[in-house]
């Protein structure tokens, strides 16, 4: 019995991600098409392949990075593939988002999965959720991923409500530092269209740029306590159960409880991003992923 809950789950989860891509506008298209005629399966296999996925531990290292192995397949379709970006450390999974030159991501959040993001130190040291579904990747890997010799990365940050309205926000530079310096967050300049919140438009204390990564467990986040109102918070993340670059506590955190339609506005604790939407809005997804240039 413990096997078959076991699998179904796995299935579960697999079916998830999938249909979460197969449900973008363009799958949608290309899904008919399928089914309408054999002549269009074989241009769907042809030009638009399903999601590459790399199930096991074996799979072969692809590339240093998702811009890598797109530079060299320029073909290469969206997936999971098996990624190695310094070569004395252990290769890694991630998903590879082709659009534009490619991007590895590094969070997702939709969802689809009810994924518990409320975790300690280590969790979010070694990441949890698998590449293909919602997930974080880790803050070890980051760290190699964006600390490669003689590489920049740029960081976007895909977002979109439960109205079907999307908005994103670019840095121009991003990495963040080792576990000794609890992987300290750098940005570079802003662009987009969802406002700058890691930085914040407000109080100098606002701007999580520069600040390190907290949890429930490790509390690097300035507040001493922060006093919001009537109420005194002596950590941001046990208080909004979300691992993230918390200053006091400032107007982005992307970790934070998913909430449902019609019960995503007001939370304290939400996936949040306050210079699009200012009051407490939980957003239905979140992407975050780097790109080297
Ligand atoms: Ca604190």
């Amino acid at each position: 019995m413990t096997v078959i809950i076991k699998h179904g789950l796995v299935k579960r989860q697999w079916c998830q991600a999938t249909m979460y891509l197969l449900m973008q506008p363009e799958a949608i298209f290309l899904n008919i098409a399928i089914f309408l005629s054999p002549y269009f399966q074989s241009v769907y296999s042809r030009e638009h392949q399903t999601p590459k996925d790399c199930k096991s531990d074996e799979c072969k290292v692809e590339g240093i990075d998702c811009t890598h192995i797109k530079e060299l397949v320029p073909k290469a379709s969206n997936g999971v593939y098996m990624i190695q970006p310094v070569r004395t450390s252990k290769p890694f999974k991630v998903f590879c988002d082709m659009k534009d030159g490619g991007w590895t991501i590094f969070q997702i959040r939709n969802g689809l999965d009810s994924l518990n993001f409320q975790k300690g130190w280590a969790e979010y040291k070694k990441g949890f959720g698998h590449p293909s579904c919602e997930h974080w990747l880790g803050l070890e890997n980051i760290h190699l991923l964006t600390n490669q010799a003689n590489k920049k990365f740029k960081l976007r940050v895909e977002l979109k409500d439960f109205e079907d309205n999307s908005a994103h926000a670019e840095y121009s530079e991003f990495w963040i530092d080792s576990e000794t310096e609890f992987y300290r967050l750098h940005l570079g300049n802003y662009s987009g269209n969802a406002g700058d919140a890691f930085r914040g438009p407000g109080p100098p204390e606002d701007d999580q740029n520069g600040h390190m990564f907290s949890t429930y467990d490790q509390d690097n986040d300035d507040c001493k306590p922060c006093i919001f109102g009537d109420t005194a918070i002596e950590s941001c993340s046990a208080m909004f159960g979300s691992g993230w670059w918390f200053s006091q506590c400032g107007m982005a955190d992307l970790n934070g409880d998913w909430h449902s339609k019609d019960n995503n506005i007001g939370w304290l604790s939400g996936v949040h991003w306050k210079t699009w939407k200012e009051v407490p809005y939980s957003f239905k997804v979140s992407q975050l992923e780097v790109q080297s240039v």
